[in-house]
């Protein structure tokens, strides 16, 4: 094989080489920047229920995100939340009624206070037993880092799961069920 015909082989390698390194950084770059964001959802867990809000806090009936997605979900502590907040929450509780209690009794606020001694003493998980989840954030927390508790999974199973409570946290215990919280689809 002569010298330059040679060289000529290892300058065509040399160049099949490049633009494939190339050709994969750029491919590689398209897809990174077509990777959908994490989606965060914020949930809050109280006598006796569960509120949803997406990541600029803006309530939501249920959690609903393509499969595929990454989702960051995380459980915050009423306690520290604003006082109106606060509030909010003891309303729903009384306008839910619970077992021989009809909704708006103001006896239900007894129940919650048997329960715990006040709104926030009550600890709650948020549990969705097929995804593995099992959220508990700590009410008695002095920092809101210490008090929430978060998971970052990505969604690949199509469906619709249920959030209940992991916690025995007293008479509304057993209502903490909402039905089809997160939907995958
Ligand atoms: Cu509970």
């Amino acid at each position: 094989m002569a010298i330059s015909e040679r060289r000529r082989l290892t300058f065509t390698a040399i160049a099949v080489i490049l633009v494939g390194i190339i050709t994969g950084l750029l491919l590689g770059s398209v897809l990174a920047s077509g990777a959908p964001p994490t989606k965060t959802f914020n949930i809050v867990p109280y006598n006796w229920g569960y509120a949803l809000y997406d990541e600029d806090w803006n309530e939501i009936e249920q959690i609903v995100v393509e499969r595929g997605t990454t989702v960051r979900m995380v459980a915050f502590p009423q306690s520290l939340l604003s006082d109106e907040k606060g509030e909010q929450f003891e309303q729903r509780t009384i306008d839910k009624g619970f077992g021989e209690y009809q909704p708006g009794d103001p006896r239900i606020a007894g129940l919650i206070e048997a329960a715990c001694g006040d709104l926030t003493c009550a600890s709650h998980g948020v549990f969705i037993g097929q995804l593995n989840i099992d959220l508990r954030p700590k009410e008695n927390a002095t920092t809101l880092e210490e008090a929430i508790d978060s998971i970052e999974f990505t969604t690949d199973a199509i469906g619709s799961f249920d959030i209940l409570c992991s916690v025995s946290c007293g008479e509304g215990h057993p209502y903490m069920v909402l039905d089809g919280a997160f939907v995958v689809r």
